[in-house]
């Protein structure tokens, strides 16, 4: 079996950052905060961290908060959702979470929760599980749950659960390996895993596992590397990991790396990408492999990290 190539995969994540006109970099532009945590928490588990300018990172994160409280994807963007927890996370890895107004980020994403329970993901309104999962986590990091209706929360989630165990993004629609993440990341965070039927919904999950060894999100689909977290770290959650194969799901993900330049893709001989390598390097780093740090399935942090937040109260 091959090795994880970690010094390639840290010179490959730092070279994506300086080369500014780089497709890849283009192409990232409006998310650039998701790639920042996408790139910043792999060179962490890595134990690379050390290679960034922090204060640099800080000073640009926070330059993409909104007057609103949320975060946009980069400087001068409109804030959503999906970028405020990134830019938590960021801080998070840090350890600058200190520097946010929590009072007014919490307010933001607090004002995005309706009636039902549910979230949207900024102010056009669109409603989806996974702005569920981000608003809980990004409250629980800044310990600021009680500014929503956390109950309301989980029955919003629960509704969303389909006869075969998995979650979608609204109620009835199909189960999907990335919502069924945010749907048990957001019970686990609020202690309400007990709504889950864990046998069905294992069983599910581990018949994501293909020849290949690879995952997919859902049945007849390709295996991709990005599903070594989603269904991992479900499975991890609900205590059925011990239902896949490991080891061949080591080696697909092993497979998928550019051994030459580093960085990791969705299938073997595909082009790499930082989404890819993250959640490669985060799957093996589930999955125990040698030299990684733990990460925690539910907050998508290193666990030192995630320690760090909660056990400092
Ligand atoms: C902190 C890790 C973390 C996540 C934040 C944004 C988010 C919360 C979760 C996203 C969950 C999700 C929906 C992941 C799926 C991403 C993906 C590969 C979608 C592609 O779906 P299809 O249907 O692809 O186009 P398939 O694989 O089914 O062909």
């Amino acid at each position: 079996m091959g090795e994880l190539n970690i010094e390639n995969h840290a010179r490959y994540i730092l070279s994506v950052e300086k080369k500014k006109d780089s497709f890849e970099s283009v192409v990232m532009e409006h998310l650039r905060l998701n790639g920042a945590y996408w790139g910043l928490t792999t060179l962490d588990i890595m134990g690379k961290l050390d290679a960034v300018d922090q204060d640099e990172v800080v000073s640009w994160v926070m330059q993409c908060q909104d007057e609103s409280g949320g975060f946009g994807g980069n400087i001068g963007h409109d804030p959503h959702i999906l970028y405020t927890l990134s830019a938590i996370q960021v801080l998070a890895l840090f350890d600058k979470i200190d520097v946010l107004e929590t009072e007014k980020v919490s307010n933001y994403i607090a004002g995005l929760q309706n009636e039902d329970g549910s979230f949207s993901g900024d102010m056009w309104g669109e409603v989806d599980t996974r702005f569920s999962y981000i608003s809980l986590c990004s409250l629980a990091l800044l310990h600021r749950l009680d500014k929503i209706n956390v109950e309301a929360a989980v029955k919003y989630i629960v509704s969303c659960k389909n006869l075969d165990g998995g979650f979608g993004c609204t109620p009835g629609a199909e189960s999907h390996a990335g919502q069924i993440f945010c749907c048990v990341g957001a019970l686990a965070i609020t202690g309400a895993l007990h709504h889950i039927d864990k046998d069905l919904l294992g069983w599910w999950l581990c018949e994501r596992q293909v020849i290949t060894g690879g995952l997919n999100g859902r049945p007849e689909k390709l295996p991709d590397v990005c599903y070594s977290w989603w269904v991992l770290s479900s499975l991890i959650m609900i205590d059925r990991v011990h239902w896949i194969d490991k080891k061949k799901l080591v080696q697909f993900i092993l497979d998928c790396q550019d051994k030459e330049n580093g960085g990791i893709s969705d299938r073997p001989d595909d082009a790499v990408d930082v989404f890819h390598t993250y959640f490669g390097v985060a799957g093996l780093s589930l999955l125990e492999y040698p030299g990684l740090k733990p990460i925690d399935p539910a907050y998508a942090l290193p666990v030192d990290v995630v320690n760090r937040i909660f056990l400092r109260r």
